[in-house]
């Protein structure tokens, strides 16, 4: 297992690279190129001088999170072709450096839905919180709240650029259904895995965050029968999944463990997000601490799981709190990240030496 830690570059984090370096057992930053329109070719100077940044701190970067997939991809546009090769072209430059995995996903126009960015705690931290009452009717009400919510950060996957057309994206989107989706995902897998295959970089798609159907968008990546599926359109361990076990524990259904076990087993799982939610009630959460005892899920048994399994993939903390007075992109702090990796380690050394 390799820790890792999401970094958004040093002209958008406040956390500096050294910063990263001195959390106990940090090997890996998790980065991307944020600069670099959703579709476009990734340029190997753009790229080698990112991995230059986070070497000369001391830390590798074998995981991308995300090279994001434009929409009419994901539409299925015959424009798509154009973006595929660029997308091969990017993963071909990844390579040259040195890249092992990309996170990616495949969800229409949100890449990821809160309700309130900055729900307080009883302690005084704030976390994101979810509650399906408070989602707004309308989807513009919902980028402006987030928009107004993220203290001036930009947002993975929330593209301003994207996102102010809002209306003509969701016309785009209005014949998409949860078949023609999980087509155009094959499509896109069967052009690029070849690619992949070729260059020993695995895909890892992350799940569906919440794991539902949001103002009428289809959502495929939500459970295990979705990986199955997922997993079919494509036979190949380059095809594979990141686990988010925030994401997939949001739905109470889901046995995270269990799915930990099952997708490790079968090396489909190259890269797990560890963070833990708290229900409020069976469709409400707000993100916390990684300690079991501060959420809902298990994180003993989902290391657990990792380990029985033969997990040598890539982690990372999640989502944290902001902590102890700092005032960080939400879910993106340093510190509470940094009790998350630490206790990972540690529950990671105990289930060793059992
Ligand atoms: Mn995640």
């Amino acid at each position: 297992m390799e820790m890792g830690f999401r970094w958004f570059g040093s002209n958008d984090d406040p956390i500096k690279l050294q910063q990263i370096k001195q959390i106990p057992g940090m090997t890996q930053v998790v980065g991307a190129l944020f600069d670099v329109p959703v579709g476009e070719v990734w340029p190997k100077e753009k790229i080698a001088s990112l991995k230059k940044e986070i070497n000369d701190a001391g830390l590798k970067m074998d995981v991308i999170e995300s090279v994001n997939i434009h929409d009419d991809i994901k539409i299925g546009k015959p424009s798509r072709d154009k973006y595929i090769e660029n997308y091969k072209e990017t993963i071909r430059n990844l390579s040259e450096y040195g890249v092992k995995v990309i996170c990616y996903n495949f969800m229409p126009v949100f890449d990821w839905l809160r309700t309130d960015l900055q729900f307080d705690l009883p302690d005084g931290s704030n976390v994101m919180s979810f509650e399906l009452d408070k989602l707004a009717s309308d989807p513009q009400e919902m980028i402006d709240r987030v928009e107004s919510n993220s203290k001036g950060y930009s947002l993975p996957g929330w593209e301003p650029e994207r996102l102010s057309e809002i209306k003509r994206l969701f016309d785009a989107y209005k014949d998409v259904d949860e078949q023609k989706l999980t087509e155009n995902l094959k499509y896109f897998l069967d052009a690029i895995i070849p690619v992949c295959e070729e260059c020993d970089v695995r895909m890892a798609m992350h799940p569906d965050d919440p794991p539902m159907p949001l103002f009428g968008l289809p959502r495929i990546y939500k459970n295990r029968e979705d990986m199955l599926k997922i997993e079919e359109l494509h036979e190949s361990k380059y095809n594979g999944f990141t686990i988010c076990t925030g994401s997939l524990g949001e739905n109470p259904d889901n046995d995270v463990p269990a799915i930990v076990r099952e997708f490790v087993k079968k090396d489909r799982a190259p890269f797990i997000h560890t963070r833990n939610i708290k229900f409020t009630s069976k469709t409400d959460f707000h993100e916390s601490a990684h300690l079991s005892s501060e959420g809902s899920l298990d994180m003993y048994e989902i290391m657990k799981a990792m380990h029985d399994s033969g997990f040598d993939g890539y982690v990372r903390p999640d989502h944290g709190r902001n902590i102890w007075g700092e005032s960080d992109r939400p879910g993106y702090g340093l510190y509470d990240r940094a009790l998350g990796a630490t206790y990972l380690n540690g529950l990671w050394e105990a289930i060793n030496k059992a």
